[in-house]
């Protein structure tokens, strides 16, 4: 059981670890630095919502749809409005994207533009609401292309190779914030009692024995046989080896977490009959990219099946990838059935 640096009296806040990953940088100005302090402070806004979400003044649809065609509930639009408006001011950011909104976020003429682009999706797992199983919040941070001035899309459509940084919120049993700037991944509990988040997961290492295999297995019947084969081989129908355990939520970010700090692998592929999902469901900018970069800043890795996810080049803002995240042997496996039996290799 993890445990706050409060209760050793070594109070390390996320400023402070921020801080001093910033000196490391002697070319650092900054600006990261403070970008980071913005998102932890959306994050520790949208969990005083979060936790009270049972109220009837949060609960419910919003009576819109996003651009996913997804109903959109009250704490989405909150979240998403969190982030907008804590960061379209600063100076910091070039131009927005979110989950929630067709196309860029521009910042306002009135504000001047900076160096970096922030991707988000502000509430992964809404539906989940609900039923009070954990929502997240997932971000992206990339350096703009363009020159200056208003930012574009081609600055958004980076792939995951350029991040920044990356990270999340976990609004669960507790709120955590999660992040890497391409040195470790790095956690961090929310102690309401003082308003900060604390370092609770230093360098966080995905474990090397895996437990868990996440899927919506739902759709087993519409994945490929490759797909279909690797979930078996997961299960140790083969006798080789001892099964995983199946866990599944059905919030990425919440079974995202628990692969990386117990060990396994989630996946949600793409449907090969079903014509619905052809590319599954998970979007490449908002979700795959992000949370790639971290599994493999912890050890792990992150496919669409046949290319790593990091070196993906997106085409528009919600295009959706086929997702496989977790230990790099199970994302291995999952690449290596895929060739044999999809691809006829
Ligand atoms: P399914 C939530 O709606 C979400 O976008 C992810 O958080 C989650 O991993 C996935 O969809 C669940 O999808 O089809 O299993 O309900």
């Amino acid at each position: 059981m993890q445990t706050s640096s409060i209760d050793h009296g070594n109070i390390i806040t996320i400023e402070r670890f921020i801080l001093d990953e910033q000196r490391s940088h002697p070319e650092a100005t900054g600006v990261l630095t403070y970008l980071l302090y913005d998102i932890a402070l959306a994050g520790k806004v949208i969990a005083s919502k979060t936790t009270r979400a049972g109220l009837a003044e949060i609960l419910g649809r919003a009576g819109v749809t996003n651009i996913q065609g997804e109903d959109v509930m009250k704490l989405d639009q909150f979240a998403d409005r969190t982030l907008i408006s804590l960061n379209d001011h600063t100076g910091r950011i070039a131009v927005m994207a979110s989950e929630e909104h067709p196309d860029i976020i521009p910042i306002p003429d009135k504000y001047p533009t900076g160096k970096y682009v922030l991707l988000f999706d502000p509430l992964d797992g809404s539906s989940n609401i609900d039923f009070n199983v954990g929502v997240g919040t997932i971000f992206s941070v990339y350096r703009r292309k363009s020159e200056d001035g208003p930012g574009k899309l081609e600055d958004c459509l980076q792939p995951g190779r350029n991040l920044v940084a990356a990270g999340y919120m976990l609004y669960g049993s507790s709120t955590m914030l999660v992040y890497t700037t391409g040195k470790g991944a790095h956690g961090f509990t929310y102690d309401p009692s003082v308003g900060e988040f604390l370092l609770s997961h230093p360098y966080i290492r995905i474990p090397d024995k895996p437990k868990f295999y996440s899927c919506n297995q739902g759709y087993e019947m519409y994945w490929s046989e490759g797909v279909q084969r690797y979930t078996h081989y997961l299960q140790g129908q083969d006798g080789l080896r001892k099964g995983l355990s199946m866990r599944y939520i059905g919030s990425l970010v919440g079974d995202f977490h628990r692969n990386l700090l117990g060990g396994g692998v989630f996946y949600y592929p793409a449907d090969s009959q079903d014509s619905f999902k052809p590319h599954g469901k998970l979007r490449l900018l908002y979700e795959a990219a992000p949370l790639g970069f971290i599994c493999e800043q912890a050890g792990g890795r992150a496919t669409d099946g046949v290319t790593g996810i990091l070196d993906i080049q997106p085409t528009s803002l919600h295009e959706r990838v086929p997702f496989f995240v977790g230990n790099k042997e199970l994302v291995d496996q999952a690449e290596a059935f895929i060739r044999q039996y999809d691809l006829k290799a």
